[in-house]
């Protein structure tokens, strides 16, 4: 991939430029995808890292030089003059501030950082666009959250909904909120915000909870992990698909006015019953029983047609079939979810469920995926990654463990 190398690239005028903060992070690289196949030319924001950090957008990348419209910056929004420079070389038509510290129990151990990158950082594009003079020619949207809910004061949460953040993430995306709104009305900035419920994809981070279960879930099945450890399954949440997710911040502005949208799907899942639908998806029936800390998920069921037509889908070769059926028969009456207190919050949000309404009226959004289909989109993936994992090992090949948290 080729950094900082851009040089405007003259294309008559009549192609769209879009910069992308968070490019490669979910959303970043589903709204890449999107961006491409409008015709856009798209510019993301990398920050640098130790190791590779680009596996989500590796496949929309082509040379620049062979006519690829798709070009990297490294940039940090902690960095204000990184950030000026940028927007100043780009020159953007159109603005989507994805990067965020974006995990909500991480924001309760970095705060001040969460508050640099998610509210500073969004302040520091607003402030970097007004400075260049740029105010009449782009249009920014800012990834608002319905962690701004937080302790919801009314069911379903809509566009009027008055905010209870419960976190230092919901707290410093309020700031970014209200910064974008201040910056659309006194500089006539066409600045909005997409308060979006909980989205989730097979290219979802694996700390987050439902990538967290599939993983764990095909990990089981390959014998590569015994249980999955979480903290509270009483937490509702609205799940949709990132890729519907981001068509929706796309339209938002291609309104001829800016506002503010809510985007979610109106239904709201049970933490416990997203294991269920996932341990589901590959034949077996999990039952909850215990409270608190001592609750846990036992096998109780298996439906071996239902694991084969799986492993048909990822083409597990006929030497691995039997070893992967006998695993997942020995998880019969095994405890495969467990609680651990670390992942509880200080402050919880108990239960979300969006309205979108506006979306559907103005915009003509309407999410395409159930929670159903997510769950399966994600435990196929996650079943490829597990099986070629558990393939290796079988080779003899050591395989490092992950020591993510
Ligand atoms: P994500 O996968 O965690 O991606 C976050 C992106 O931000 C990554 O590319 C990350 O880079 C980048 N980033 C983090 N700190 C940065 C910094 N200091 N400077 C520049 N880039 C930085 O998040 P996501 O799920 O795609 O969400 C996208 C945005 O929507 C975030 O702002 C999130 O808060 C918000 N949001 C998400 C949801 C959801 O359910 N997914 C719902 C509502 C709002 P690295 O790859 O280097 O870490
Ligand atoms: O937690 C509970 C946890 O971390 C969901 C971000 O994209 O969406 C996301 O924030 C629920 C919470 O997402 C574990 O306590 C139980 O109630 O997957 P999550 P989130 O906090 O809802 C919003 C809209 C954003 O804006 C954020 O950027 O699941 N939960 N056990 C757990 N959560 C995690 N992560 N890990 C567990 O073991």
């Amino acid at each position: 991939i080729v950094f900082n190398d851009y040089r405007t690239v003259d294309h008559g005028g009549t192609m769209k430029r879009a910069l992308i903060t968070g490019v490669t992070g979910q959303d970043g690289s589903y709204l890449t995808e999107l961006l491409l196949s409008k015709g856009y030319e798209v510019h993301g924001i990398k920050r640098r890292s130790s190791l590779f950090n680009t596996e989500r957008i590796d496949h929309v990348y082509n040379d620049p030089h062979e006519g690829g419209r798709f070009f990297l910056h490294y940039g940090d929004l902690t960095d204000s003059l990184n950030v000026t420079e940028i927007i100043q070389k780009v020159k953007p038509d159109e603005i989507y501030n994805l990067a965020a510290q974006s995990h909500v129990a991480v924001s309760f151990v970095q705060p001040e950082y969460t508050a640099n990158v998610d509210a500073m950082g969004t302040l520091r594009i607003l402030e970097s666009v007004r400075l260049l003079g740029l105010q009449d020619k782009v249009k920014i949207y800012q990834a608002s959250t319905s962690e701004l809910f937080g302790k919801a004061v009314e069911f379903p949460q809509s566009e009027n909904t008055p905010f209870y953040p419960r976190s230092p993430y919901g707290v410093a995306k309020l700031f970014a909120y209200w910064i974008t709104i201040n910056y659309r009305e006194a500089y006539g900035m066409f600045a909005c915000n997409g308060i979006l419920f909980n989205h989730e994809s097979s290219r979802r981070g694996e700390t987050f909870v439902t990538r967290k279960i599939t993983r764990g879930v095909t990990r089981i099945l390959f014998g590569l992990d015994k249980k999955i450890y979480l903290g509270n399954l009483n937490a509702k949440r609205d799940f949709g698909h990132a890729q519907d997710y981001v068509k929706g911040m796309y339209l938002i502005l291609q309104q001829p006015r800016p506002d503010d949208y809510v985007l979610a799907t109106g239904i709201t899942t049970e933490i416990r019953e997203f294991i269920a639908l996932a341990f589901d998806e590959v034949g077996l029936t999990v039952k909850f029983q215990g409270e608190g800390i001592k609750e846990c998920g036992i096998v109780i069921s298996y439906h071996e047609d239902v694991l084969l037509s799986r492993l048909q889908s990822v083409h597990c070769a006929p030497e691995h079939k039997e070893n992967i059926l006998q695993t997942a028969r020995a998880c019969l009456n095994k405890v495969v979810v467990g609680i651990d207190q670390r992942y509880f919050r200080p402050s919880e949000v108990d239960i979300l469920i969006g309205d979108p309404t506006k979306a559907r009226e103005k915009l003509g959004w309407e999410p395409q995926h159930t929670v159903k289909d997510i769950v399966s989109d994600m435990i196929i993936s996650d079943l490829e990654k597990n099986y070629r994992e558990y393939v290796l090992k079988t080779r003899g090949f050591t395989m490092s463990r992950s020591c993510g948290i």
